[in-house]
């Protein structure tokens, strides 16, 4: 063999696009795989008793069975190593392991916890656990839930529970997944439990998650027996923390200088409100201004807190969105508004743009400079029945996958730090208000059966993650 071709084989993978130490994973959540909820002590969380209201998810679905995952963990981890992942994002049920909001931690549900934490680290798999992922019990949400600053000291002491109890066995932490939605989606646009319209409320609830976080960071750097974890063959470097975002960088319509500009206005909500208080730049006052009723409940020592020097920024990332510029009214108050999009959609609705992907990289690293970005989500909802011989043809998931895993290649490239991916999501699940009518998975999950398939999805990805990255 030419000795050029020998090294390309010695290479073991098929490009060197993504550098040695990029981890390849997928993720889930505690409520949307979980079932059980009253299992081993578990409380109702404020998505149990959500979905228990006529109307709020499609269907009156709820997350009392989903994927069984509290009594089929072992499965889900053989689909796991079966996959090839080097990690995997999951979350805590704050329900579970805190029932009453507080005070003594609920054994049975940290030793679930501990046993499947040391099944991933067997499986070889280096665990990302998210403290927060939308379940808190519901008796908090009684007491006035996120927007009560009460909720935020109760969140830091959950968190600091969890790093005590696992911290030996998990050294990647997330402390809260996308707190644009448990805030605005959730007390503003109603979409979320607990399903409020109130936008004063939500806004306070948004200062109480970043609140909540610095605690969770404080935490952190006083709880964590920090470099006990074993994490075996996939202890890629040292413990980390770091906080999960959805953002939103509408793309402007047209390259008129209004339109662009109120792009970067409509990018306030979901990006500048988060992004600059974590960066020490305070809250954006060009964003506060359009809403004169509204204040962050900021208290001494609070935005100190909250700007924490983090170890990554994790994005999930799914679409992007059209905005121009209209005249300032009642209804667009910030003098913007968002326009149809004719790119091809998921089954979410939602336009396929890789292209904002990258846009949103560059924006993230030029305006804010992370020390390192994750892809901590993405993926997409197709149709995904399974044929006559029940295998699962879900071309459209792999087009998407393949076509933002490009641009990942590309932001490497251009120096953008990208150190991970993990897909969402490891096996189709409950959706939200939209119930099981939404499947994201790699594995196709029958849910009056509990029938896990492997789509084609999960072993095109197994080849990426076995080749260290796309085909060439
Ligand atoms: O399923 C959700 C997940 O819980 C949070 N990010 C978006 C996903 C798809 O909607």
């Amino acid at each position: 063999m030419p000795s050029s071709l020998n090294q390309a084989f010695a290479r073991g993978r098929r490009n060197d696009r993504f550098p040695d130490d990029f981890i390849w994973g997928v993720a889930t959540a505690s409520y949307q795989i979980e079932g059980s909820r009253r299992a081993d002590g578990g409380a109702d969380s404020v998505w149990d008793a959500f979905s228990r209201k006529p109307g709020a998810v499609l269907g009156g679905m709820n997350g009392d069975l989903a994927c069984d995952s509290w009594n089929r963990w072992r499965e889900d981890i053989e689909l796991l190593r079966g996959l090839g992942v080097e990690a995997y994002r999951f979350s805590l049920s704050w329900a579970r392991i805190l029932p009453e909001g507080r005070g003594k931690p609920n054994r049975a549900a940290i030793d679930w916890y501990r046993r499947f934490l040391e099944a991933l680290l067997a499986a070889g798999i280096e665990p990302w656990v998210t403290v927060y992922h939308w379940d808190h019990p519901n008796c908090l949400e009684e007491e006035g839930g996120w927007p009560s600053r009460d909720m935020a000291l109760r969140y830091g002491e959950y968190a600091s529970v969890c790093f005590r109890e696992f911290g030996d066995l998990a050294d990647k932490w997330i402390t809260l997944n996308e707190p644009w939605c448990s805030s605005l989606l959730s007390y503003d646009r109603g979409f979320h439990a607990p399903g409020l319209h109130d936008k004063a409320a939500a806004y306070r609830a948004v200062h109480h998650h970043l609140l909540g976080h610095g605690l969770a960071m404080e935490a952190w750097k006083a709880d964590t027996p920090i470099g006990s974890v074993p994490t075996g063959k996939a202890g890629k470097g040292s413990p980390q923390i770091g906080i999960v975002l959805n953002l939103g960088l509408p793309r402007p319509a047209t390259r008129r200088e209004e339109d662009k500009e109120a792009a970067s206005r409509a990018g306030d909500e979901a990006t500048a409100l988060f992004m600059d208080p974590l960066h020490g730049r305070g809250y954006p006052e060009r964003h506060l201004a359009a809403y004169p009723g509204l204040s962050m409940p900021v208290q001494p020592g609070d935005m100190e807190k909250i700007a924490a020097a983090l170890d990554f920024i994790g994005l999930n990332y799914y679409s992007e969105s059209v905005v121009e510029a209209v005249p300032v009214s009642k209804e667009h108050p910030e003098g913007f508004r968002e326009i149809e999009s004719f790119h091809d959609k998921t089954e979410m609705g939602w336009p396929i743009v890789p292209g904002g992907l990258a846009r949103m990289l560059r924006i993230v690293h030029e305006t804010w400079k992370p020390k390192a970005l994750y892809i901590t989500e993405n993926g997409c909802a197709c149709p995904d029945l399974p044929d006559v011989d029940g295998r699962v043809r879900d071309k459209d998931r792999i087009d998407y996958l393949r076509s933002h895993l490009e641009v990942c290649e590309e932001a490497i490239a251009e120096g953008i730090p990208l150190k991970g991916y993990f897909e969402w999501s490891l096996m189709d699940n409950f959706e939200w208000a939209w119930g099981y009518s939404k499947r994201f998975g790699l594995v196709h999950v029958d849910f009056k059966t509990q029938v896990r398939r492997p789509k084609d999805s999960y072993n095109w990805y197994r080849e990426v993650i076995a080749g260290h990255g796309l085909e060439t």
